[in-house]
């Protein structure tokens, strides 16, 4: 009897998945670590660890929780100075953590006394001088307004660890609020001024260069391990996200300024 010639097994479902870049399945396994007020609360971490800095409201807090595609690992908001803690998550697959976000809160929003602003850039500081497994720091810079001064202060700040190697990225916030020139524009005077360091156009409502910076974070935290050896790496399902700090009532909306 004569059998049909077999035909080719169906390519599986996964492959596309395994033939992606590993960095947003790594980011997707983002939980909460543990969030602090002061450094010295933090714990003491072999791990590399990536913060992000910047202005109040230039978008940290939402820039994680779209490359971790989580909606509220990290409270974002519409109003200015939302996140006051230092707050780390772990990164990790099958619960093995091999590097750490930092999310800090922003410096520069107005209605914050003297006091705490003072002591908020001294906490800082030491964070950025001091951490001792700080491997890269991602500076957020709405381009709409540029470098301020306390962006220049916090890059004077890096600069000495930043020759010493710290990795370091601008990423240029909202740039969906930016027509396609003026993104050029943004991009070319920032490269400028980031003295070597990466930088990259974000938008999370348009979803500008979430892989491109997804990827730069990986290979930060994994500068021994090949492309190759790394593929079979997929995306693992979410954790149950965790919340930092009280959420407010409703989730925030993107703002339209
Ligand atoms: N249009 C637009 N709005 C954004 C984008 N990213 C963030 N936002 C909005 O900007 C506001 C501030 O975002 P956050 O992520 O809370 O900013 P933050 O830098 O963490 O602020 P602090 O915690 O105060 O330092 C929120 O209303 C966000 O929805 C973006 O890519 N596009
Ligand atoms: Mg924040």
């Amino acid at each position: 009897m004569n059998h049909p010639p077999r035909r080719p097994a169906a390519p599986l479902k996964t492959a596309a998945k395994t033939s992606a870049h590993p960095a947003l399945g790594w980011l997707h396994t983002a939980k909460f670590l543990t969030t602090a007020p002061q450094l010295h609360f933090l714990p003491a971490l072999d791990v590399p660890e990536i913060a992000f800095v910047g202005r109040s409201n230039a978008g940290k807090s939402t820039c994680i929780n779209t490359l971790t595609q989580q909606k509220q690992l990290a409270f974002a908001s519409k109003k200015p100075g939302r996140t006051q803690h230092i707050n780390l998550f772990s990164l990790g697959k099958q619960g093995v953590m091999d590097a750490v976000l930092t999310d800090l809160p922003g410096y520069g929003y107005a209605a914050v006394p003297k006091q705490d602003k003072i002591r908020w850039q001294q906490v800082m500081a030491n964070y950025l001088v001091t951490r001792e497994n700080l491997k890269g720091i991602v500076l957020m810079c709405d381009p709409r307004h540029g470098l301020t001064e306390l962006d220049e202060v916090l890059l004077e700040v890096i600069r000495p660890r930043v020759e010493e190697g710290l990795k370091f990225l601008v990423v240029l916030t909202k740039a969906d609020k930016l027509t396609r020139s003026e993104s050029a524009k943004a991009l070319s005077i920032m490269k400028l001024n980031a003295g070597g360091g990466e930088v990259r156009l974000f938008s999370a409502t348009k979803r500008i260069g979430i892989e491109e910076v997804a990827k730069l974070l990986w290979d930060w935290a994994h500068p021994a391990e090949s492309l190759t050896e790394a593929t079979g790496a997929s995306a693992l399902p979410a954790t149950a996200p965790k919340a930092t700090e009280a959420p407010g009532d409703e989730p925030p909306a993107l703002d339209e300024d």
